[in-house]
């Protein structure tokens, strides 16, 4: 059985849930609770970086990011494929990747920033994370094209991205302006593996 170090509330978490939903793999890997801030937490007994999610292997092998577990699982599965065959649509969807992962970065930081026990939330750090979700956001926007139906990783890290954006800033809809990633997201929306991983507090 593989491991996965996990949390509800995390999007990178949610990219390798989705991804192993999509690939038939659920079934093959326990979810175990990570928690960053516990030292004592599993987490730092099989991950070095000490970030979530991290997954361990049947083999004892570690993968410490949503990028390296979900090409990981990839090749764990040969129900269906997570990127293109070829290498001119593949770099596309590894861009779009991430970008999605860039703008969660961002978000998380956001939140870390408003959430700092010790001193006052940083309104230079506030406004330049807002910033970037913002430009990544007008990015996609901007270019249809590079999101599809296929439902590849990039596609998995945007819905993961846009969610995330629901869980902690609903108060700044990302719909408003952005009729096309409106309609993209309302394409997937009702996925099984979507629908059974709503972020949630952990
Ligand atoms: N690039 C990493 C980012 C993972 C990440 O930032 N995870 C957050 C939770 S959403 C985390 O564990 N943060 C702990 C920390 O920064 O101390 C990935 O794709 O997995």
């Amino acid at each position: 059985m593989m491991k996965l170090l996990h949390s509800p509330a995390s999007p990178f978490v949610r990219k390798a849930v989705i991804a192993a939903h999509e690939l038939g793999l659920t079934d093959q890997i326990e979810l175990i609770h990570g928690d960053y801030n516990d030292p004592g937490n599993m987490l730092f007994k099989v991950s070095p970086v000490g970030k979530l999610p991290a997954l361990v292997a049947d083999d004892g092998r570690i993968f410490t990011s949503s990028q390296t577990i979900c090409r990981y699982l990839d090749t764990q599965s040969n129900t269906r494929a997570l990127f293109p065959a070829n290498d001119h649509a593949k770099f596309r969807v590894i861009e779009n990747e991430a970008l999605a992962d860039a703008l969660m970065d961002a978000a998380v930081d956001r939140m870390r920033n408003r959430r700092k026990a010790d001193q006052e939330p940083s309104a230079a750090e506030e406004a330049k994370f807002k910033r970037r979700v913002t430009a990544i956001l007008d990015a996609m926007e901007a270019n249809p094209g590079w999101l599809s139906d296929k439902f590849y990783i990039d596609d998995i890290a945007w819905i993961c991205a846009l969610d995330y954006l629901d869980f902690r800033f609903a108060d700044e809809p990302w719909r408003d302006g952005r009729p096309s990633l409106s309609a993209w997201y309302d394409m997937h929306a009702d996925r099984p593996s979507v629908v059974d991983s709503k972020p949630a507090n952990a």
